[in-house]
């Protein structure tokens, strides 16, 4: 049994050593439940955690290209698919500040289409300085997540390796940012690698604005990504 073991074990270790990671690597299905939102996309009801009522808007400012106004925080980079942890370690979520003024984006939502929503409850203000990144993540515990430093872990947000939406709304219930990604719209979700929104103007849902980066970002077990700075892609 023990040589049986160490046999795995061994050979464990060699496929950890082709796919470049320095953790252990459990397969996970990253995956929605589906749920009806009242609603038709433009407005929608959604209940908060404490079971009073949000009404959700669409973002007039948004243009014809999905561009919006410059002082929206944006969805900038997104890990669906880490392949050195497990995708409930290792999903994360960076959101890119345009504006030269800093966000307090305590108390926004996170939400899909279906029934993931999360309420962000940092212990207080959560600051996306000017011009400047956060990151948000399942765990905020490195040894676990890949060896990323997030800055806020939220729960109830799972981002599927195949079709998911993220939606970003303020505290005034608008939607602030969004982006809808499936196989069927052309995204391909990178396994060990994130995706970079390029901040050229272009719309969000549209696979070409979005690239995949090549590099492990500093403190990475193998993954790639540029968390917390600009696209590297
Ligand atoms: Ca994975
Ligand atoms: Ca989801
Ligand atoms: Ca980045």
């Amino acid at each position: 049994m023990f040589i049986t073991a160490s046999r795995s074990h061994l050979l464990y270790v060699a496929v950890l050593a082709l796919v470049g990671c320095t953790e252990p690597n459990p397969a996970y299905p990253g995956s929605a439940p589906d749920l009806d939102l009242a609603g038709d996309g433009s407005v929608a009801r959604a209940s908060r955690p404490d079971g009073s009522m949000m009404v959700i808007k669409a973002d007039s400012s948004a243009d014809s290209s999905g561009a919006k106004g410059s002082s929206a925080i944006q969805i900038s980079e997104i890990m669906a698919n880490p392949d050195c942890v497990d995708d409930r370690d290792g999903e994360w979520i960076e959101l890119f500040n345009p504006a030269s003024h800093a966000v307090n984006i305590n108390g926004w939502i996170l939400r899909d289409d279906d029934d993931d929503f999360h309420v962000i409850s940092a212990d207080g203000p959560l600051i996306v300085p000017p011009k400047g990144y956060i990151v948000l993540g399942r765990s905020d515990d490195e040894h676990d997540n890949g060896g990323l430093e997030v800055a806020y872990a939220y729960s109830d947000i799972v981002l599927s390796n195949h079709t998911d939406e993220i939606v970003l709304i303020n505290q005034s219930g608008k939607v602030v940012d969004s982006v809808s990604y499936s196989h069927g719209a052309g995204f391909t979700i990178p396994e060990g690698a994130s995706l970079s929104f390029k901040q050229q103007g272009g719309a969000k849902n549209n696979p070409a604005s979005w690239c995949v980066e090549p590099s492990p970002w500093p403190g990475s077990d193998g993954d790639t990504g540029t968390p917390g700075s600009k696209p590297g892609c």
